[in-house]
C-alpha cells in the first residue's frame, strides 16, 4: 500500500512520523491499536456530525444488512434519500448518487461541458474538488499538503483546459472570462473553502460568481462535499442565499459510508444517461447500506443539532484564541471558522485566499500537531485541512483540547511554560 495508507493526507507525510492505526471510534474519541485515546477533530474529514458509531446510523445499517449489501438495481432507499436531498437543497431539482465526492465533481464537470458545449473549467487556487484529472491544478488538500505542483499523469492538454482564479477575488474571475470569451463551461467553487484550510467567502464573492456565470452563460457549480449539511442543513446555499446550477455532495450525506451525489437544475440533469447522452454510471451507486446510513444521518439533522455544533465550535475557537494570547503568540496564529469547521493558521493573517494560507509556518504547524497528539488530541496532519466539531464533543473535550493547544503552542514556538 503506497505510504501504508488508502489516502495520502493521513500518512503523516507532511508532519513526519508514523500514523497511528485506529482500532475503534466512539463519540468524540478514537482509540488506536495500542489503546491510546484521542479527542478526534478529523472526524473522517467531515462526515461524522454526531461523532463515531452514532446509534441511529448503526441501527439503520444493521436493519439494512440482512437484506443484502448491494443489488445493482434501484431501491426504495435511494428514492427516500433523494427526496431528503432535494428538500434540503432546492437548487437540486434532480440528483444522482455516486460513491465519492470525486465521482460527484468529475460527473458534474462532464455534465457542465456537455450542457454548454464549452471545454474550459474555472476553479480557484487552493480549492480541492477531489482527484479527477481536471481538478488537479493548483489544488488544495493533499495536493497542497504534499507540495505536488500538479500531478504527473494529467496530460498538459487536459490541464490546460482548467483555469485557476484567486479565491475571494472577483477581478481574477472577470479577467479569465475576458481572456476566454464564451469558452468557460463552469465556475467550480467550494462556497466555503475548507481544503486550503477554512476560508470564508468574502461578502459579495458568491453573489458575484452567480452574476458572472449568468452574464457569461457559464454554469455555477458549488462543491458542497464538505459544507453540505455541515454549515447548514442546506449547506452554503442556505447559509449565504446563493443558488448554484449544479451542486456536489458527499461526506455527511453518507453518514460515514461511501456516498457522493451531484444534482441541479432539471434541464441540466435531463442530459444525464439514461435520460440524455452525458454518460455516467456506477456499480455501487445507491448502495443500500449507504442509503440507509445517509437517511438516518439526514433525519437526525435538526435545528437543535446546528445550535449545539455552533456552541461547541464557538467555545473551541474562543478557548484556542485565549490560549494564544496567554502564550503571547496571538499575532502568529489566526483561526478561521465557519460554523463547526475551523483551521488555525500559523501566520499573522488575515487568511482570505490560498496565497495567504501558504504564508503559514509549516514547521510550527508540524510541532504543534505532534504536541497536540501527545496531549491526546488528533487533528488533520496537514495545515491545509479543517478541524471538524461534532455534537459528541463535550465541554470537557473542548476544555481538554484548549489546554492541550496551549501546551502545543509553546512547543510550536519553542516557548517554555510561562514563557
Ligand atoms: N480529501 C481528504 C482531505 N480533505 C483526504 C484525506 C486523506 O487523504 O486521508
Amino acid at each position: 500500500m503506497p505510504g501504508g495508507v488508502s489516502s495520502p493526507v493521513r500518512s503523516f507525510a507532511s508532519v513526519g512520523g508514523t500514523p497511528f492505526f485506529v482500532k475503534k471510534g466512539r463519540g468524540a474519541t478514537v482509540i488506536d491499536a495500542d489503546g491510546n485515546r484521542y479527542v478526534d477533530f478529523v472526524m473522517s474529514y467531515g462526515p461524522l456530525v454526531f461523532g463515531h458509531a452514532h446509534g441511529p446510523i448503526l441501527s439503520a445499517v444493521r436493519r439494512a444488512l440482512p437484506r443484502g449489501t448491494s443489488y445493482g438495481a434501484p431501491t426504495r432507499g435511494e428514492v427516500e434519500l433523494a427526496e431528503r436531498v432535494t428538500k434540503a437543497f432546492p437548487s437540486m431539482e434532480k440528483v444522482r448518487f455516486v460513491s465519492s465526492g470525486t465521482e460527484a465533481t468529475m460527473s458534474a464537470v462532464r455534465l457542465a461541458r456537455g450542457a454548454t458545449g464549452r471545454d474550459l473549467v474555472l476553479k480557484f487556487a487552493g480549492c480541492y474538488h477531489g482527484h479527477a484529472d481536471s481538478f488537479l491544478v493548483l489544488a488544495g488538500s493533499g495536493v497542497a499538503t504534499l507540495g505536488i505542483p500538479g500531478s504527473p499523469g494529467v496530460p498538459a492538454s487536459l490541464a490546460g483546459l482548467t483555469l485557476t482564479a484567486r479565491y475571494n477575488d472577483l477581478a481574477s474571475v472577470e479577467a479569465l472570462f475576458a481572456a476566454h470569451p464564451k469558452r468557460i463551461a463552469v465556475i467550480a467553487v467550494e462556497p466555503v473553502a475548507a481544503n486550503m484550510g477554512v476560508v470564508a467567502p468574502a461578502p459579495g464573492f458568491l453573489e458575484g460568481l452567480r452574476a458572472i456565470a449568468n452574464r457569461e452563460g457559464a454554469l455555477l457549480l458549488f462543491d458542497e462535499v464538505i459544507t453540505g449539511f455541515r454549515v447548514a442543513k442546506g449547506g452554503a446555499q442556505e447559509l449565504y442565499g446563493v443558488r448554484a446550477d449544479l451542486t456536489c455532495l458527499g461526506k455527511i450525506l453518507g453518514g460515514g459510508l461511501p456516498v457522493g451525489a451531484y444534482g441541479g437544475r432539471s434541464d441540466l440533469m435531463a442530459r444525464i444517461a439514461p435520460d440524455g447522452p452525458v454518460y455516467q454510471a456506477g456499480t455501487l451507486s445507491g448502495n443500500p447500506l449507504a442509503m440507509a446510513a445517509g437517511k438516518a444521518m439526514l433525519d437526525s439533522l435538526t435545528p437543535a443539532v446546528y445550535a449545539k455544533l455552533e456552541k461547541a465550535a464557538v467555545e473551541l475557537e474562543r478557548g484556542m484564541n485565549a490560549a494564544a494570547r496567554k502564550v503571547g503568540v496571538e499575532d502568529r496564529v489566526v483561526i478561521n471558522r465557519v460554523g463547526s469547521i475551523l483551521t488555525p493558521f500559523f501566520t499573522a493573517g488575515p487568511v482570505l485566499n490560498f496565497d495567504d494560507a501558504k504564508t503559514s509556518d509549516l514547521e510550527a504547524f508540524r510541532k504543534w500537531f505532534h504536541a497536540l497528539l501527545a496531549g491526546g488530541v488528533f487533528v488533520a496532519p496537514a495545515q491545509f485541512e479543517a478541524m471538524f466539531v461534532s455534537t459528541a464533543h463535550t465541554p470537557r473535550d473542548i476544555a481538554a483540547t484548549v489546554k492541550a493547544h496551549e501546551t502545543a503552542l509553546r512547543a510550536a514556538f519553542g516557548l517554555t511554560a510561562g514563557g
